[in-house]
């Protein structure tokens, strides 16, 4: 049997391997993703963002007992920006990951950024549809803060969990660091801590005077206490009410179709610009044209345009 076929039957080694080969970019990764489209579709994409620390590990694994319990196969990814290290798995990820099954039911990644920067969230993406075509229900992806690669990851998402604690600040803050445009919900972890009654109020006043656009989804505020599982059943409930919502409104459908579209320009405007690339392979060619430059001749756009002109002719 084929790594293809013990995959498509359910063998997590399989599943292992087809993850690296793609999360590396490996030889011909792009014609195996694009069968494994075939049997994509399925899952749900649920992301989970917030400052480092905040709880998420502990919410994706509460959220996971909750889905297993359900019967739903479970995929996790978590995403590190910031750590260099190849499959950088804290250590704290892994002791969380520990007490989970091992019969392929549930399943977890990290990720972390390596060789060519800006690559980190497709590749994540490309993760993402290898587990879809895996069969897993559902696909937690926890990445922290709001950088751009973790927007580019959490646009990908279905529902997206804002996770913040009493100790990130204030509602203000929170809408400084561009957390209030992505939440479909947020949930305020450690709940425990004081000052947690104080920032959900002042987050929902925040909500409240934003101007709530006509059949919109009102963003639910949630307290929960990741530790002791406290409100993980809520926060469970609401994600499906989510979804359910997208799903009923048409947006589950939209956006799900906007996001194909995405790839597909991703994918053109990386081939286009690998060819344009390519046919400057004469470097020397490159080096008179920013000598015209230095001696005044020239400008960076002038020389642009020229060399795109004599490509596309
Ligand atoms: N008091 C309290 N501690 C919590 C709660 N939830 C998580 N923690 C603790 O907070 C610490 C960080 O939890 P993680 O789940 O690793 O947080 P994270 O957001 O995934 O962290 P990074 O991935 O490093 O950004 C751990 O020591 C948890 O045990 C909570 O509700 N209350
Ligand atoms: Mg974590």
């Amino acid at each position: 049997m084929t790594v293809l076929e013990r995959f498509l039957k359910g063998d997590v080694r399989a599943l292992s391997r087809i993850v690296s080969y793609v999360e590396n970019r490996e030889n011909g990764y792009q014609d195996l993703l694009g069968r494994l489209y075939e049997y994509a579709g399925h899952s749900l994409r649920i992301g989970l963002t917030g400052p480092p620390g905040a709880g998420k590990s502990t919410l994706v694994n509460g959220l996971t007992r909750m889905f297993l319990a359900d019967g739903k196969k479970v995929g996790m990814i978590a995403v590190d920006p910031t750590s260099p290290f190849t499959g950088g798995a804290l250590l704290g990820d892994r002791v969380r990951v520990q007490d989970l099954p091992m019969d392929g039911s549930a399943y977890f990644r990290s990720m972390a950024t390596r060789g060519a920067s800006g690559g980190l969230a497709s590749a994540t993406n490309n993760v993402a549809v290898v587990y879809d075509a895996f069969g897993f229900d559902v696909t937690l992806i926890e990445t922290v803060g709001v950088g751009q690669v973790e927007l580019d990851v959490i646009d990908s998402c279905d529902t997206v969990v804002v996770v913040i604690v009493p100790e990130s600040g204030d509602a203000v803050q929170t809408f400084k660091a561009g957390l209030m445009e992505i939440a479909d919900i947020f949930c305020i972890n450690k709940a425990d801590r004081p000052g947690a009654d104080r920032l959900a109020a002042d987050l929902k006043q925040m909500l409240d005077t934003r101007r709530t656009i006509e059949g919109a989804w009102p963003i639910p505020i949630l307290s929960t206490q990741a530790t002791n599982r406290g409100n993980i059943d809520k926060l469970y409930q609401q994600v499906a009410e989510h979804v359910a919502f997208c799903r009923k409104s048409g947006r589950f459908e939209k956006h799900r179709h906007t996001q194909l579209r995405k790839k597909i320009l991703a994918i053109l405007k990386n081939r286009f610009q690998q060819e344009f690339i390519d046919s400057l392979a004469d470097e020397s060619e490159l080096d008179a044209a920013v000598q015209t430059i230095v001696d005044g001749e020239s400008n960076p756009y002038a020389v642009g345009d020229l060399l795109y002109r004599r490509f596309s002719r």
